[in-house]
């Protein structure tokens, strides 16, 4: 897959997403990434990239001609443009699903209070919100949108198994896991994990997932 990120602060992804997993499916060529600076795009003798809200108001708006110069630049016939906006469908597993088969994605990450709208209307295929919160800037809700999708390509994984059985893939949270000390400072280990009775294992571990999920997010229960 062919990624290429565009923001103000490319160094906010660049060391994110060169480290651990994403570093490795880099260096395994599973995934071609590039992060570009916005303000190469920009026209402006002081390389802006924002400008001011017509019809007034707070801050500053990001403006359509480096947006859409970047974009014109990147793209192809396969591109899929995903803004991250707290204004996009939250993202979910699903969501993250749908794009593992695209071949290209052009990541654009907002800034400020907003971006023209008609970069929206024109150029994006897919809005994407990690999460109802605020954050200073786009650039860390696409570290988190990439490392969700990429983890899911094929060899990306070293363990292929732990993609599909990790928590959300069945819509529960997992049991809760241990390791050694069998005893530390007097909180144990649960005794069936110490039992060797693999199918009584597997129900606790699914009993113990249910339950957690009943207590946390009730919300993946009502389907
Ligand atoms: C660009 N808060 O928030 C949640 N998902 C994305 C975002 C976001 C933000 C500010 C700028 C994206």
């Amino acid at each position: 897959m062919k990624i290429d990120i565009v923001t103000i602060f490319p160094e906010m992804c660049r060391a994110p997403l060169g480290e651990s997993i994403m570093g490795r499916a880099q260096e395994k060529g599973l995934l071609q990434l590039t992060v570009h600076d916005l303000r190469q795009w920009s026209t402006d003798k002081h390389r802006r990239v924002d400008d001011m809200p017509y019809g007034g108001g707070q801050g500053m708006v990001m403006a359509c001609p480096p947006l859409f110069a970047a974009v014109e630049a990147l793209r192809t016939e396969s591109s899929r443009v995903v803004l991250m906006t707290p204004q996009g469908p939250r993202l979910d597993q699903a969501l993250v699903q749908s794009f593992t088969t695209a071949p290209h994605l052009i990541v654009l990450c907002g800034h400020y209070e907003g971006i023209d709208h008609r970069v929206v209307e024109a150029l994006v295929d897919d809005e994407v919100s990690i999460g109802d919160y605020i954050l200073t800037n786009g650039a860390i809700a696409a570290n988190v949108f990439v490392d969700a999708v990429v983890r899911l390509l094929p060899g990306v994984l070293g363990d292929e198994r732990s993609a599909v059985e990790d928590s959300f893939s069945e819509g529960l949270i997992e049991a809760p896991c241990y390791t050694r000390p069998e005893d530390f400072r007097g909180m144990k280990v649960p005794e069936i994990l110490l039992s060797g009775h693999h199918a009584k294992i597997a129900a606790w571990k699914k009993a113990e997932g249910r339950r957690r999920t009943a207590q946390n997010r009730p919300d993946l229960l009502q389907e």
